[in-house]
């Protein structure tokens, strides 16, 4: 029982519309809107199938990523399972000189960038220490500390500010990473000297087994407004909301808006990683509503519903994926392993006598094991 409480009632903390912007219904219904229509109506059904056929290639090499790892050809693998909108959407709506800054599950938006299928493995194979050159594609290789990146994101963009130029940074995090102090440092400083980044937070609704009411009691996209960072709570299982989100963003952190944050509003429909097991703490009737709002399903409805999806069009996107999932899986395989001591290589710039020392260290390890006696 709870006493000597006042019976005055409590004023509700003034909040952003908790309904995420929504073009697309789960049953792939468009809707209308009027704030958001605009931004992407010049869409053409090419362009559709083309955001399509992205979404259903990343599923399906995320899916044969998966299945690698249950073969012991990939020592791990954090699939994007469910959140191939929220990924496609938002990065096919950036320019190339833009720069991009992930954590460890955004193979799509890695994919849109133009990073090699046969770079997103050898990490996940255990095989190099970093996958690719960031600079040949503008998007930096996946940070696993977790929320780390939208520092960088920031730094970057408040770089560019100073350059005169008018790309944009874009730092893609999850739930779980709002609670970190780094992301809340990163949106301190973006909002104060207006940098021209944006914070993508695809709220898959865990943080490995936390749920995201844990993270915070309010939409995640209620946080910004408190920094100085208007915020968009989209639906991320809707390509082109996604899309017309990130757009206006864009458009506002080119011409001397400062910073946005989106969250999108997605699930997580597989394990944190292959090494989890979410039947453990997942809710299964949670998951299944989930699988009723699937991404690319709805997409698949409306381009239905349009007359776009064509059998022709239906055999290409097949030839495409099954083509990607052979790719991948043929590099992911080709992948040699490299001499242990270069494990040591490019960790410092110049010697360093800590390295030095567990280097001899190993190296008699090496030797040892090798000799197969003391
Ligand atoms: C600084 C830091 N703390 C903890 C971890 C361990 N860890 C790895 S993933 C993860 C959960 C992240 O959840 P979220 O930000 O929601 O991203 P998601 O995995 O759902 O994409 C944690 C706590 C880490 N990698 N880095
Ligand atoms: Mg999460």
């Amino acid at each position: 029982m709870r006493t000597g409480l006042s019976e005055k009632t409590q004023p509700t903390a003034s909040a952003i519309d908790d309904e995420p912007v929504q073009l697309l219904t789960p049953e792939g219904v468009r809707t209308e809107s009027v704030e958001y229509d605009t931004w992407v109506e010049d869409l053409t059904g090419d362009d559709l199938i083309a955001i399509y056929q992205d979404m259903v290639v990343v599923r399906r090499f995320d899916n044969e990523a998966t299945a690698l790892q249950r073969q012991g050809q990939l020592g791990l693998w954090p699939p994007s399972l469910g959140q191939e909108a929220a990924q496609i959407g938002s990065a096919r709506a950036l320019r190339k000189d833009d720069f991009v800054f992930t954590s460890y599950r955004e193979h799509g938006v890695a994919y849109v960038r133009g990073v090699q299928l046969e770079d997103m493995t050898r990490v996940w194979r255990g095989t190099a220490n970093s996958g690719w050159d960031p600079f040949t594609v503008n998007m930096a290789t996946p940070a696993v500390i977790i929320g780390a990146q939208t520092l960088h994101a920031t730094g970057y963009a408040m770089g560019v500010q100073r350059d005169g130029a008018d790309s944009v940074a874009v730092a893609y995090f999850g739930d779980g990473a709002t609670s970190q102090g780094d992301v809340n440092e990163a949106m301190i400083f973006a909002a104060s000297f207006k940098a021209p980044v944006i914070f993508f937070c695809q709220n898959n609704q865990w943080a490995i087994s936390e749920p995201v009411g844990v993270q915070t009691v309010r939409p995640i996209a209620d946080r910004a407004p408190g920094f100085g960072i208007p915020s968009i709570r989209v639906d991320g299982n809707d390509v082109l909301a996604v899309m017309a989100a990130m757009r206006v963003a864009l458009e506002r952190a080119r011409t001397g808006g400062g910073a946005t944050f989106i969250e999108a509003v997605t699930y997580r429909m597989g394990p944190h990683t292959t090494s989890d097991d979410p039947s453990r703490y997942e809710d299964l009737g949670e998951r299944e509503e989930w699988a009723a709002k699937d991404p690319i399903q709805r997409l698949e409805r409306y381009l239905d519903d349009q007359g776009i999806l064509t059998d022709d069009v239906r055999t290409a996107v097949k030839a495409a994926e099954d083509d990607a999932a052979k790719r991948f899986r043929a590099a992911c395989i080709a992948l040699e392993d490299p001499e242990p001591m270069t494990i040591f290589d490019n960790v410092y710039a110049e010697p360093h006598s800590g390295l030095e020392r567990q280097k001899r260290e190993y190296a008699a390890y090496l030797s040892y094991i090798e000799g197969g006696t003391r």
